[in-house]
């Protein structure tokens, strides 16, 4: 096969560490978590919920982080900052935050209670910080809804500081989010890359501005389900020249940047506006089953993506017992499903075809493929044989992938390639 003459785009260390983690989770407690069932928390300019609202009183982020580690999340990103503008932190830039609530006086600071836990459980932590959408400050899209020059000015500036307090006192952070991105400085925006070059350089940043080293994506939905065939790479050229910012949840293996998509999706399929972020009172009953949360397992892990699953923390601080279970339950499925394999192939420098073989009387399962993404996405085809017929023809296979297939014989076949393949594993469970 003729190798083909092309510059390959790599991961930055920091985004192989981040595809290593396979599953993190996204933490939401705000005002929002105590007003009224159906609070709008996009768009409810008129009336800003009053931080008196704010009392967790039983808050332990250790609760939180144990049961997240538990379930089998390497990384946990807390959301300091959601659309209402209330901060989790005690930030100087405005009073709307932890420091003019009743919650321990005014004293106390969620983000730093946060990141203690995270360390002491070995859980990496991340911060959400919406720059786009401010219901105290009135600021939509990244853009005051006065127009006007100075307010906008102002906002920037507000956000810069936040972002500064968020970003400075809190150690190294390993992804940090941007919920719809960030208003780019050609827009009126703040100046949000510099600042994360000085004070963040390493951070996997989620829907960052382009010049960010380490980008991810979003996959497009929130229902933890990625395309079967889903690259790392983005194409942000052909985004630019064509003008579009629909996301293309399949992303681009020719495409010039490495930006690998997360697969996010709340713990709970609630009815309630952009439900299941948050926690409401009476929505045990829409807690995801533990086995559609394993299938959503499978088609994003499984799929070349992490997977991202909300966690909404109640009234009382806390990540309540159902939920727990929910989470317990997730891991053992993922346990029982994937510790001991059937087969392991012994890889071999450019080799392109394996057979692997299950013990007598027993089919497979499921078949995992795994790149050395150091390399780069250099598989462009592959082929699974199942009992000597073809199966099934696939196009990524990037950090891993994970496809059913029930046979005793499986033969993979690497039909078209960038480069000569760099595989980690070949395994049948
Ligand atoms: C949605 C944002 O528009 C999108 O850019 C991304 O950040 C996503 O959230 C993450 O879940 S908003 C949601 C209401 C679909």
């Amino acid at each position: 096969m003729k190798e083909q003459n092309m510059e390959l785009v790599l991961p930055s260390k920091e985004q192989i560490e981040w595809a290593d983690c396979e599953i993190g989770v996204i933490i939401h407690l705000d005002l929002v978590t105590f007003a009224k069932k159906n609070y709008n928390f996009r768009r409810h300019w008129k009336k800003p919920l009053s931080p008196d609202l704010f009392n967790p009183e039983y808050l332990n982020t250790d609760q939180w982080i144990e049961a997240a580690a538990k379930m089998g999340a390497k990384y946990a990103i807390l959301v300091a900052k959601h659309c209402t503008g209330f901060c989790l932190w005690p930030t100087k830039a405005y009073d709307y935050s932890v420091a003019t609530s009743p919650w321990k006086n005014g004293k106390g600071d969620i983000v730093r209670d946060f990141i203690d836990s995270c360390n002491k459980y070995g859980v990496k932590p991340g911060l959400y910080y919406s720059s786009y959408c401010n219901q105290y400050l009135k600021a939509d899209n990244g853009r005051v809804l006065s127009n006007d020059k100075y307010e906008q000015e102002r906002y920037n500036s507000i956000v810069i500081k936040q972002l500064t307090e968020l970003w400075g006192n809190y150690g190294k952070l390993f992804e940090i989010w941007f919920d719809g991105g960030c208003l780019p400085v050609e827009e009126g925006g703040p100046d949000i890359v510099s600042l994360l070059h000085k004070l963040q350089p390493d951070a996997n940043v989620f829907q960052g501005p382009e010049g960010t080293k380490s980008l991810l994506r979003w996959v497009g939905n929130e229902k933890a389900h990625a395309p079967e065939n889903c690259s790392s790479i983005f194409n942000f050229k052909v985004m630019r020249e064509t003008g579009t910012t629909e996301y293309d949840g399949s992303g681009d293996t020719h495409g010039d940047t490495w930006c690998p998509a997360e697969s996010d999706r709340p713990n709970r399929e609630a009815p309630s506006i952009q439900g299941g972020w948050f926690w409401q009172k009476g929505e045990e009953k829409y807690i995801v089953p533990p086995q559609e949360l394993y299938e959503m397992y499978i088609n994003s892990v499984g799929r070349n993506t992490n997977m991202l699953i909300g966690m909404g923390i109640d009234k009382n601080g806390l990540f309540p017992k159902e939920d727990v279970d929910q989470f317990n339950q997730f891991s053992k499925l993922i346990k029982e499903n994937f510790t001991d394999e059937l087969f392991s192939a012994e890889i071999k420098p450019d080799c392109i075809s394996y057979l692997l073989k299950a013990p007598k009387n027993i089919k497979s399962k499921y078949v995992v493929l795994q790149e050395d993404i150091s390399y780069g996405e250099l598989v462009e085809e592959f082929i699974i044989f199942a009992d000597s017929k073809e199966y099934y023809k696939g196009k990524i296979i990037g950090h891993k992938r994970i496809i059913p297939v029930s046979a005793s014989e499986i033969e993979i076949k690497i039909t078209k390639y960038k480069t000569s393949p760099k595989l980690k594993a070949i395994k049948l469970y």
